[in-house]
């Protein structure tokens, strides 16, 4: 039998932490605030939005919605990154991800200016966690590390294998664990003896996009897993990358979905537009 890590718990510490910094930071002059742009109407993204904000609610920090439509010009939403840029009611700004098809993604994200960039997606932002330099903190990857840091187990000298390789999730992830001295594989669709390389892992987390891809025949006894999947399964319902039900009775940690990785995603989020506000007012 494993423990399941209580994300949702530990996400609410943290804002509660946040919240008590915030308080104080306003009695300073100082109130971090934090612009939102949707564009389109995905419906998961919908969802993640309200997330963010209501955080943002709860710890006080000030937030603004730009809910764009589908239709909307790179260009447009590239006018409306510069004008946040310079808006000094604002530390932080995110671009929900996916924009539509017409829209260059990664021109968009380079427009953010490095110092407002809280996802962490800005090729500075991506240069200064490659050479262990933390400024902000990549979302997801963070509120990982804390997870793992929850159960009390070391990363130094793990095997840790990370399943996918995206730029805001897998590369990103492997590179903290790394900092942690972890010995890192990155595995993806072309690995071959996937399910041998996984079975190796004391550490297994999994970024690959697709419901209950991780089979308890892949997962070492006594493993932590964390799944980082937001799918949902043949009836509909919300699922993660693991199979959760046959691989909880073989490692010694495991996240849930949802209440595992999700909550601390959006908490890091948070931890992150405290942080520019502070450098942007020059207190860090
Ligand atoms: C929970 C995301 C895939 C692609 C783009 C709490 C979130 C999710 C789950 C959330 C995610 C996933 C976000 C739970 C933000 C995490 O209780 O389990 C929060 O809002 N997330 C996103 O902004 O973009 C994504 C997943």
């Amino acid at each position: 039998m494993s423990q399941i890590i209580d994300g949702k718990a530990v996400s609410v510490k943290i804002k509660n932490d946040l919240a008590v910094e915030v308080a104080s930071l306003r009695e300073s002059g100082v109130k971090p605030g934090l612009a939102v742009i949707i564009v389109g109407n995905n419906p998961a993204s919908r969802v993640y939005v309200n997330n963010k904000k209501k955080a943002c609610e709860e710890i006080g920090i000030y937030s603004e919605e730009y809910a764009l439509n589908a239709e909307t010009s790179q260009e447009e939403l590239i006018n409306l990154v510069e004008h946040l840029n310079v808006d000094d009611k604002i530390n932080g700004i995110l671009v929900q991800l996916p924009l539509p098809e017409h829209i260059d993604e990664n021109a968009v994200i380079q427009a953010i200016s490095p110092l407002k960039d809280v996802d962490a997606f800005h090729v500075q932002n991506v240069g200064h966690i490659m050479i262990g330099d933390f400024e902000f903190l990549p979302c997801t990857p963070s509120g990982v590390m804390e997870l793992i840091h929850s159960t009390g187990i070391e990363v130094e000298g793990k095997n840790c294998v990370v399943i996918g390789r995206s730029n805001i999730v897998g590369k990103p992830m492997a590179m903290l664990l790394l900092h942690e001295n972890g010995t890192v594989t990155i595995c993806h669709s072309r690995t071959k003896n996937l399910a041998q390389i996984t079975a190796g892992a004391d550490i297994l987390v999994a970024a690959v996009g697709r419901a209950k891809f991780v089979t308890a025949d892949m997962v070492k006894e006594g493993a932590v897993v964390i799944d980082v999947g937001m799918n949902r399964d043949e009836n509909g319902k919300l699922c993660g990358d693991v199979d959760f039900e046959a691989v909880k009775d073989k490692a010694s940690f495991i996240t849930p979905v949802p209440g595992g990785v999700g909550p601390m995603t959006i908490a890091t989020l948070m931890k992150n537009t405290v942080k520019a506000a502070k450098i942007q007012n020059h207190m860090e």
